[in-house]
């Protein structure tokens, strides 16, 4: 990447992270900023050379910050920001009870009211809740599967007002379009039933990924909304990281499937543990890179 002097007066400021590997770095960082690079793409590379992720992205901000052009590299994907311990939803409030950077899981409670939750299973209901599939690996097609033993249903985008009420909040949560996003999912687990540990992106090294990537590109971020109480197991685990989220009506989990440079995010492994005892239902909700349908 080449350099052009940076024309902002105020870019001389001192700036702690920016500043944090010399002068050559700062200007690196200010002059690509300026001439249109994409700050993910500058997130890799720094990376790669010298910097730890997480001070990369502060210096970003930094830089950014000068620029007058706060935190707009975050859009690149969905993401939930937590500077206070309540999500303003506009149609309701949220609390935040669990925060991760790295990878970005993020739970929260009151997503959805109780009459929310149960008008959803309703409707999923009036349409039908059949034994569940996943994508094969190789042809891209649904296909039962033992490693999920669910059943479900699914919903159109906005297909009725209920659906595209909740599409909105969990679109302005994240800060990534509606239209970026596949309808909402229903998944009812009887005692004994479970989805083994899997990803939600699509492997872009698999040929049946494709057909998928093809359709609104890559899952960036997964909500799992609890729509019921369960009274024993059922819960959302993350295996790599040794974390179970338990099931809590109107509450849910927000993850990212890709990191903040883009990449396919592999602490995101994550299953649904055996349901023990009562009915476990949740609605899932992927957002993807690009406009889906
Ligand atoms: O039901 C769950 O907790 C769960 C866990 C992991 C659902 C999914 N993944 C999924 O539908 O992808
Ligand atoms: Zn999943």
């Amino acid at each position: 990447m080449g350099s052009i002097s940076v024309v902002r007066s105020d870019s001389n400021l001192p700036c702690t992270t920016l500043d944090s590997k010399g002068t050559a770095w700062r200007d690196w960082v200010l002059n690509n900023l300026q001439r249109g690079c994409k700050p993910q793409t500058m997130l890799q590379s720094m990376a790669a050379n010298a910097w730890d992720i997480e001070s990369a992205g502060l210096a970003l901000d930094e830089a950014l910050a000068l620029l007058a052009r706060p935190h707009d590299w975050r859009t690149a994907r969905p993401y939930i920001n937590t500077p206070t311990n309540y999500l303003d939803c506009g149609d309701r409030i949220a609390q935040v009870l669990f925060s991760l950077q790295h990878p970005r899981i993020v739970l929260i409670d009151n997503l959805l009211s109780h009459q929310e939750c149960d008008t959803l299973i309703e409707l999923a209901e009036q349409k039908g809740i059949k034994k569940s599939a996943v994508v094969d690996r190789e042809s891209g097609q649904f296909v039962d599967h033992h490693a999920r033993s669910s059943s479900g249903s699914y919903f159109t985008r906005g297909e009725n007002e209920h659906v595209a009420c909740i599409e909105k909040r969990l679109a302005g949560i994240t800060d990534w379009p509606v239209t970026h996003a596949e309808g909402l999912q229903i998944l009812k687990y009887e005692p004994g039933q479970e989805y083994r540990p899997h990803f939600d992106w699509f492997d872009p090294n698999q040929p049946g990924s494709a057909k998928q990537l093809l359709r609104g590109g890559q899952r960036l971020g997964t909500f799992v909304l609890y729509l019921t109480d369960v009274e024993a197991g059922g819960s959302t685990v993350f295996p790599t990281l040794g974390v179970e989220v338990f099931p809590r009506k109107g509450a849910g989990v927000f993850f990212a499937d890709v990191d903040e440079t883009g990449k396919t995010e592999q602490k995101s492994l994550h299953g649904g543990s055996p349901v023990i005892k009562g009915t476990k239902i949740v609605a899932t909700y992927w957002q993807r890179e690009n406009k889906y349908g």
